[in-house]
């Protein structure tokens, strides 16, 4: 609890061009929940490093995400919107935590199975122990609740077993968090491959639909969208492709799947795709220009990542230094 509120942290890792599931899987949520939770929104730039980054671009990566974050809805007044690498606690907690989390756990999670194949020639440390710090992230700020997209959750699984053990050994140190998934388009899929997650990682750009599309780009890829031959506009699991578009049209309209199929009883696939490609365009327009606008702002940005730095830098150090004192860490002399 912070204020009287119960406290949110989440994060996104500013590699690669955001997508529609980072939009619609993540960023939506936690604008809807910002007014209810003391929130804390991070860059989390140290996780960026697990694969191997460009320097200058990581740079001007992060702080573009720092402004969608900020075109997305929301409030950097009343929500902590920071970057990781700015706030040391991040780092320090993540060593301490490494050292009550099990090589047989980290080994079970398959974000890293997946990262370590697509990078061969790269598997460090980091990646291995990346959950480890996403745990730091989170228990950092005594968080209540952690938006993510479905692929997430054994991450969230392993945080609450860290912070349970900690809590058995060392008493109540840390919140347990929960995770928050959305009903809808908590993970939407490629519009290439219906059974692979949309990801800012695919090869593929027709599988991935970017913030930044022109609409002109977004209405061509859903034309292009991988469906099936059934010619039905119907959510079932034997059509994961439509099912998909139907989740997508589903999000961006606040419809439901029953008056979609409604809606679209009779009519060919080509009209639906174009109704979803329509959807998806009056979402990211004044998204784009809302950050076409932030992004000029330099004095804006800056003042933001300075004073919501500090903010996070101040409680990240309370839960630190009571994590220090429990397990044996001296006393600083004032
Ligand atoms: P990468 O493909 O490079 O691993 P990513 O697209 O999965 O990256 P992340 O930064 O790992 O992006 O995820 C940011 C947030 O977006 C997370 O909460 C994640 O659960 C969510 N998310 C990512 N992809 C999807 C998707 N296809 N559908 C719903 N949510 C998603
Ligand atoms: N691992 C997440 C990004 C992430 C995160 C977090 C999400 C890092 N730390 C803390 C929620 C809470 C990802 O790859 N999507």
């Amino acid at each position: 609890m912070l204020d009287g509120k119960k406290v949110l942290f989440s994060g996104m890792q500013a590699t690669g061009n955001l997508t529609l599931g980072n939009y619609l899987g993540a960023l939506k949520n936690w604008v809807n929940l910002s007014e209810e939770y003391e929130c804390f929104y991070s860059v989390v730039d140290l996780h960026s490093i697990t694969v191997r980054q460009d320097p200058s671009e990581l740079r001007q990566r992060a702080r573009k995400l720092l402004a969608l974050y900020i075109a997305a809805g929301l409030d950097p007044e009343k929500n902590c919107i920071y970057y990781q690498s700015h706030v040391s606690g991040h780092a320090e907690l993540a060593w301490i935590l490494n050292c009550f989390t099990y090589m047989g756990e980290l080994n079970r999670m398959t974000q890293f199975k997946d990262k370590a194949a697509k990078h061969a020639d790269n598997i460090n440390a980091g990646l291995f122990t990346y959950p480890v710090l996403m745990a730091a992230d989170i228990l950092l700020y005594q968080a209540d609740v952690v938006p993510v997209g479905k692929d997430q959750l054994q991450h969230l699984e392993i945080t609450r077993d860290i912070a349970q053990r900690f809590n058995a050994i060392y008493g109540d140190v840390f919140t347990i968090p929960e995770p928050f998934i959305g009903k809808t388009g908590a993970k939407i899929a490629s519009l290439q491959d219906p059974s692979k997650k949309m990801s800012k990682s695919d090869e593929n750009a027709n599988a991935s639909i970017y913030l930044m599309d022109d609409p002109d780009t977004v209405i061509r890829k859903f034309k292009r969208a991988v469906t099936d031959s059934e010619a039905q506009v119907r959510y079932r699991e034997e059509q994961p492709g439509i099912r998909n578009l139907i989740d997508i049209y589903c999000v961006c309209t606040g419809k439901s799947p029953e008056d979609t199929e409604k809606e679209f009883d009779g009519k060919g696939y080509g009209e639906f795709k174009l109704a979803v490609g329509e959807a998806v365009v009056s979402v990211l327009k004044p998204l784009q220009s809302r950050f076409a606008e932030l992004i000029k702002d330099k004095s804006y940005i800056d003042r933001v990542i300075k004073e919501n730095g500090d903010k996070a830098n101040y409680f990240a150090a309370k839960t630190l230094r009571k994590v220090q004192k429990k397990v044996g860490f001296p006393e600083r002399v004032r």
